[in-house]
């Protein structure tokens, strides 16, 4: 399936952009994967290619707290052995610990992640892109005052207000499995940017948040649509969702700009995911968005199969480019990490779909009266 007709497409494409983002422990050189698999299929020349830099401590204190800044810089100024607070304490204080290990230069590695998805943030403003692609971003979790599930920073948030200074309103579509509470968090009050979150939810699955009747606060009452699904969730349930419910609101939301995180754990067998999308699934959730013809962001997070992140986002960015790559990958530095198939699929497993007919006709039945609100 073929995108982006008559789009100019940019990418962000850093060395130290995916040093950093490489360094992140559960999707450690993921980025190189992706950017080598992009490269040998012959992407990269295809669209414009930007560089970034690492953001200013400015830049990340307009969504972040200074106390949550100063402790990041504390810690990255602090050897291991000197580091006299107790695990227990960095979860409690900041969001450090299991999920968010208080890694070596995790400084620099916050401005640089924030660093990527500004320069795409500055492709679309600056009207140099209407595809601005940054598959090292899309931290959704990461609070004002806290990292959280392996986000240190919210390059989303951190992005959306700078699209905002020239976009009047920003619509939001978060399609990794888990709930995109952060950036959820951040615009809870506003009505100048819809976010909307598909994601699993069921027991004990993080964050726990996200209810469909979770929709935003104050101002912002009902410019935030969350639509939590159950295990298993097929690609024809997944593009219906998103045609019968997301599509309607953000088409009446009319959005002058949006924003799209990518993540892959959604994908069939994720480590950490649970539904059982395809990329054909995502291609098509992504044509959809697509057709609002606006400027556009998209962005990665969760991938927890690094050789199928790359396969996913490899395969968007040439839908978006209106190419078509060969099933059969190239040899290149990773070739071995896409074995055994050694091709660029992933198809569904056979798991159940236990979102029944009649958990969605209710899900989108409470969900509906969203779009009529907005309207008002
Ligand atoms: N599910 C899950 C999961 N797995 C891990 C994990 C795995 C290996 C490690 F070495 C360290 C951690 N953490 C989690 C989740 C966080 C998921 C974050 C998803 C991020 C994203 O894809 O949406 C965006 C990039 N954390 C938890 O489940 C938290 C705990 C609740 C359970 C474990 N205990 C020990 C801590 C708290
Ligand atoms: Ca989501
Ligand atoms: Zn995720």
């Amino acid at each position: 399936m073929l995108l982006g007709a008559g789009r100019i497409v940019a990418y962000v494409d850093d060395i130290n952009l995916r040093r950093a983002a490489d360094r992140i422990p559960v999707v450690r050189n993921r980025a190189s994967m992706v950017h080598e698999l992009m490269k040998v299929y012959g992407l990269l020349e295809l669209m414009k290619t930007v560089p970034s830099s690492p953001a200013s401590e400015d830049y990340v204190k307009l969504f972040h707290s200074s106390d949550y800044i100063n402790f990041l810089k504390a810690v990255t100024h602090t050897n291991d052995d000197d580091l006299s607070i107790e695990e227990e304490e960095l979860e409690d204080t900041f969001g450090l610990g299991f999920d968010c290990p208080a890694l070596p230069m995790l400084w620099s590695l916050v401005c640089h992640v924030a660093g990527g998805s500004m320069a795409a943030a500055r492709l679309l403003t600056s009207g140099q892109a209407s595809v601005a692609i940054n598959w090292c971003g899309g931290w959704h979790h990461a609070q004002r005052d806290s990292a959280s599930g392996f986000c240190y920073v919210n390059d989303v948030v951190l992005a959306i207000m700078q699209l905002r200074h020239k976009f009047a309103k920003v619509a939001y579509v978060d399609l990794d499995v888990h709930h995109g509470d952060g950036v959820e968090n951040a615009f809870a009050f506003s009505r100048s940017v819809l976010t909307v979150s598909l994601h699993l939810k069921e027991d004990g699955f993080f964050p726990g948040t996200g209810t469909q009747d979770d929709v935003g606060e104050g101002e912002g009452r009902y410019f935030c649509l969350n639509v939590p699904y159950k295990a298993g969730l097929s690609d024809d349930n997944f593009v219906e969702l998103l045609k019968s419910v997301v599509e309607e609101a953000v088409q009446v939301f009319a959005p002058d700009c949006l924003v799209v995180q990518c993540g892959g754990d959604a994908l069939a067998l994720d480590r950490l995911g649970g539904a059982n999308i395809s990329i054909d699934g995502y291609t098509r959730a992504l044509s959809l968005l697509l057709r609002l013809q606006c400027p556009t962001m998209l962005l990665g997070g969760g991938g927890y199969e690094p050789a199928n992140a790359a396969r996913l986002w490899t395969s968007l960015t040439a839908s978006v480019l209106g190419t078509s790559l060969d099933l059969e990958i190239p040899e290149h530095c990773f070739f071995e990490r896409y074995g055994p198939s050694f091709d660029l699929a992933v198809t569904p497993s056979n798991r159940r779909d236990q979102n029944s007919s009649e958990y969605l006709a209710a899900l989108k039945s409470s969900i509906k009266a969203h779009g009529e609100e907005i309207q008002k």
